[in-house]
């Protein structure tokens, strides 16, 4: 069966990993590393020999923080090499502005303002550094803006520190690389017990009160979606309905669980199909990145099994798509179910209008069927 589908990876898939998905030494808060450390230069030479269109990065995963101006143009340089000979391109270099302990109270919300100064600093140092690569998108995970003790920030202050840094980085890259963009990726929670913006809807209502808004997009994540029990399908919709989907974090996980951050559509198949779905009928051009990481019960092999299991998953659902949308069955109960597609007419006439209200009891909706047709769609009984 699955021969006829084509699922070898191509660079206009434009899939990517985070250079941190594979450099996951399977550390977790109970365990130790339980496999051995990767160079990230190796890894953009390994991800690119498997087609993989992109890697994402923070600039300190391939820079530590305190390493010397000539370490950091000489990795620069190292990267940029294999970057070339292996055609591989860096599409988002945002900062870890969370592992380091200074940022153990937030980092763009720490309560201290030097911490805030040197949080955008990080993000300065990871835009020119991006900028030196050819990416054009700095994503911003704020993962230690958030708090457990309620009180210990005022919230609303906290949203203020955040525009006013998002700000000064629009400034920062409208004065030097105007083409470049900035991303917020929404999270409920982990590594704080509440993080400020917990989802795509509170930052896309966020970017609006921004200086220049049309600078910033989202990143939906979808295991942070389902962290928060919400649905990842609908999260996508809306950021796409924004024009404001910059990029995309697939992979998988339980709902309302720590993060996971599992093998794409290995928890969720039919949300991940719908995903994929409407990644591919929509105008979206950006990658497909994935940004999960190997069980910790892997060893290095068994993170390259899981470069090419998260591909090819995706690929076997695009082709799931493709037979979605031949499939007579489905689409003859798709049209009829959706009604006419029509504009509601003038508020006055509506007021005004006469309804039958048991005529439009009466219909029929047969989500049972089609609920079924798309579950033996998936399972490749159709
Ligand atoms: C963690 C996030 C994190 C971000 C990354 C982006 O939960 O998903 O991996 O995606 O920091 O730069
Ligand atoms: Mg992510």
């Amino acid at each position: 069966m699955s021969k006829s589908y084509s699922l070898k990876p191509k660079k206009s898939d434009r899939f990517s990993f985070g250079l941190w998905t594979i450099m996951n030494v399977g550390r977790d808060p109970f365990g130790e590393a339980t496999r051995p450390p990767i160079n990230p230069l190796d890894v953009i030479v390994e991800l690119a020999k498997r087609n993989v269109y992109s890697f994402e990065m923070h600039a300190e995963d391939l820079v530590p923080m305190g390493s010397s101006t000539r370490e950091r143009d000489r990795l620069v340089r190292e990267a940029k090499k294999r970057m070339k000979d292996y055609r591989i391109k860096c599409t988002n270099c945002g900062s870890n502005c969370f592992s380091h302990p200074v940022f153990k109270d937030g980092a763009l919300t720490s309560n201290d303002p030097d911490v805030r100064a040197f949080a955008v600093q990080r993000y300065i140092y990871a835009i020119d550094m991006g900028y030196e690569l050819g990416c054009r998108l700095c994503n911003l995970w704020w993962g230690r803006d958030g708090l457990e003790v309620e009180g210990s920030k005022d919230a609303r202050e906290a949203l203020k520190w955040l525009r006013e840094c998002c700000n000064l980085l629009t400034e920062y890259v409208l004065r030097n690389y105007p083409d470049y963009e900035l991303s917020i990726e929404a999270k409920p929670n982990e590594p704080r017990g509440d993080i400020f913006l917990p989802t795509t809807g509170h930052a896309l209502g966020f970017i609006a009160t921004l200086d220049h808004p049309e600078k910033w997009g989202v990143v939906p994540e979808l295991a942070h979606v389902r962290m928060a029990g919400l649905n990842s399908v609908h999260e996508v919709a809306q950021a796409l309905d924004a024009g404001k989907l910059s990029g995309i974090h697939l992979n998988s996980q339980k709902p309302l669980r720590y993060d996971q951050d599992i093998r794409f559509g290995t928890e969720d198949l039919k949300e991940s199909f719908f995903v994929v779905y409407l990644l591919e009928t929509s105008d979206y051009r950006g990658t497909k990145s994935f940004d999960c990481h190997p069980h910790r019960t892997e060893d290095r092999q068994g993170a390259w099994d899981f470069v090419a299991g998260n591909m090819r998953t995706y690929l076997l659902l695009k082709e799931k798509v493709k037979e979605y949308q031949q499939d007579t069955q489905i689409q003859r109960i798709l049209t009829r179910i959706r009604g006419a597609q029509k504009c509601l007419p003038a508020p006055e006439e509506i007021a005004s209008a006469k309804f039958d209200l048991d005529k439009l009891m009466a219909s029929r909706l047969p989500y049972e069927k089609l609920d079924q047709m798309i579950i033996e769609l998936l399972l490749g009984a159709r």
